[in-house]
């Protein structure tokens, strides 16, 4: 039964449940197609990343004896879609079946059920066996809880994986070790270096062919130095849990001005692309902690991250999906700012979220979440408009991972599906958790006024605009009673300066 194979440019796994049972005969179809590099604009470094990535995983499942029809973007009969190539090959060559393994949008499921109805022969989609939940086991915990709460759900998660379990209760007595994980860098901290991997001639291929189609794409494509190969990305991890890990919990919540990455690992865009598994990064955490490498609090949040966030994200997207793209419960209306391009705005901790961005397709997850996030959901950026700009910018952004993360969890488009309360934040916390606050032109410690932090009136004004949606939640009660004990007066400083503040925010002069 000659079987072909198609695998897309996320699902770069040799363990892959649609190659699992791979039999002489069988072709492995993989495509670089424009549908795919244009649904959205991606970061430079993110086109390149990827194509690199795939035509090394072509490289190595031809070193496996397995033969692999490799369509290249610039390829003269390249028809620019999924679709349009499988029909190609199909027309080519004898298939009595199509495999896939599920992929990671809602949007290519669509592609695939079309696929179901109008080829020839039978396409075959397998579970993706790279994660610890399959969708229908999220599906089983989801089932009948008023709430969807991440905690619970990563606790069902260690103890089903048994990863950093005692018998029946959690290492260290705890569940999470998150109140340990909140320090403020200190001045004289010295953060480790970091792995480049110089391009080869496949990388190097790739950057002029980035350089060539996508010359305005958004990002610095150069210098390029990020692990395309299964045994580069390994070495990040090994470099990560010998040299950063231990530190990585204390600081795991902290921002440093220029520093992108701290004591961050780094593998998530190569775990997305499939080249590390989900297993054998949580695998490789707990051994380090079990030989009294890295402290519990650090691996414990690392963990939580993969065992826990990742899969929990995951599961929701599939559950929720196709209608909780639309959701808007803030009915958040405003345009993308163009500083969210360009960097330029005086706000010192934006420019630097948005530059590290710029220059490595990554931003760590506070950055993320607390900064261009919470500035998102402060000024009440439209839904479409954030997380399409979240989906260009980052490497390992793909919809099943950024839509939860933004939608739900950063701008709280879901109402409340995934996070118990908005994540929304003043200048304070931004001055507790990183030093941008000292050398910006606005001053944190003033609350209104033209040199006031804007991050400061705008927390307040989005508490006043939205007070008719979130003064129900007992998570804000403090918050709405603090705003019944503030003055009129300050009312209507808040609303004049969020105003102006909004005024100028598309105007050349004074914010961008
Ligand atoms: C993100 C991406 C890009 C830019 N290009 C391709 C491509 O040319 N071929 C491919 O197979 N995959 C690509 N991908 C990843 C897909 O968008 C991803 O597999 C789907 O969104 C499903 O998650």
């Amino acid at each position: 039964m000659p079987t072909l194979r198609l695998v897309l440019g996320d699902q770069l796994s040799m363990s892959l449940s649609s190659l699992v049972d791979w039999q002489e005969g069988d072709t492995i179809l993989m495509c670089e197609v424009m549908e795919e590099a244009r649904y959205v604009p991606h970061h430079k470094k993110k086109l390149a990343f990827i194509f690199s990535a795939m035509r090394h995983f072509r490289g190595a499942l031809e070193a496996d004896d397995k033969p692999v029809r490799y369509v290249k973007l610039d390829d003269q009969d390249n028809s620019g879609s999924f679709t349009g190539e499988l029909e190609r090959m199909l027309g080519e060559g004898d298939f009595d079946r199509v495999v896939i393994t599920e992929p990671g949008e809602y949007r290519v499921m669509e592609m695939i059920h079309s696929w179901q109805d109008s080829l020839d022969v039978p396409v075959i989609v397998r579970e993706d066996t790279r994660f610890f939940a399959s969708l229908d086991r999220f599906e089983r915990w989801a089932d009948g809880k008023k709430q969807l709460r991440m905690e619970f759900f990563y606790r069902e998660m260690r103890r089903e994986t048994g990863h950093l379990m005692d018998g029946d209760k959690p290492e260290g007595g705890q569940w999470n070790f998150d109140k340990e994980n909140r320090r403020k860098l200190p001045k004289d901290v010295t953060l480790p270096d970091r792995l480049r991997f110089e391009p080869d001639a496949i990388t190097t291929e790739v950057l002029a062919l980035v350089n060539d189609r996508f010359p305005d794409n958004f990002g610095d494509l150069e210098p390029f130095g990020m692990p395309v190969t299964r045994a580069q990305a390994l070495e990040v991890l090994t470099h990560f849990i010998e040299t950063c890990l231990p530190r990585f919990g204390d600081y795991q919540d902290a921002m440093a001005e220029g520093e992108a990455f701290l004591f961050h690992s780094t593998v998530s865009a190569a775990m997305n692309a499939g080249l590390l598994l989900a297993s054998e990064v949580c695998e490789a955490a707990e051994t380090a902690y079990q030989a009294g490498q890295a402290p519990l609090n650090a691996v414990e949040g690392f963990i939580r991250q993969i065992l826990g966030w990742r899969e929990y994200v995951r599961g929701l997207y599939w559950l929720k999906m196709p209608d909780y793209k639309g959701l808007n419960a803030l009915e958040a209306d405003r345009p993308l700012p163009d500083f969210y391009w360009t960097g330029k705005t005086d706000m010192a901790c934006l420019a630097d979220a948005i530059s590290t961005t710029k220059q490595h397709a990554y931003a760590h997850h506070i950055q993320r979440l607390m900064i261009t996030g919470n500035f998102a959901l402060l000024a009440g950026i439209a839904p479409d408009a954030i997380n399409e700009w979240y989906m260009v910018v980052y490497a390992d952004a793909y919809e099943w991972v950024e839509l939860p993360n933004t939608h739900g969890m950063a701008i709280y488009a879901d109402g409340g599906i995934m996070a118990s309360k908005p994540y929304a934040a003043s200048g304070a916390y931004i001055d507790k958790m990183s030093d941008h606050c000292a050398g910006c032109r606005y001053k944190v410690k003033v609350k209104n006024s033209p040199e006031a932090c804007p991050f400061n009136y705008l927390y307040w004004d989005f508490v006043m605009r939205n007070a008719d949606k979130l003064k129900a939640n007992p998570r804000m009660g403090m918050i709405y009673r603090s705003l019944e004990r503030t003055s009129d007066e300050r009312r209507v400083a808040i609303k004049n300066d969020a105003e102006s503040f909004f005024e100028n925010l598309y105007s050349e002069q004074i914010v961008v």
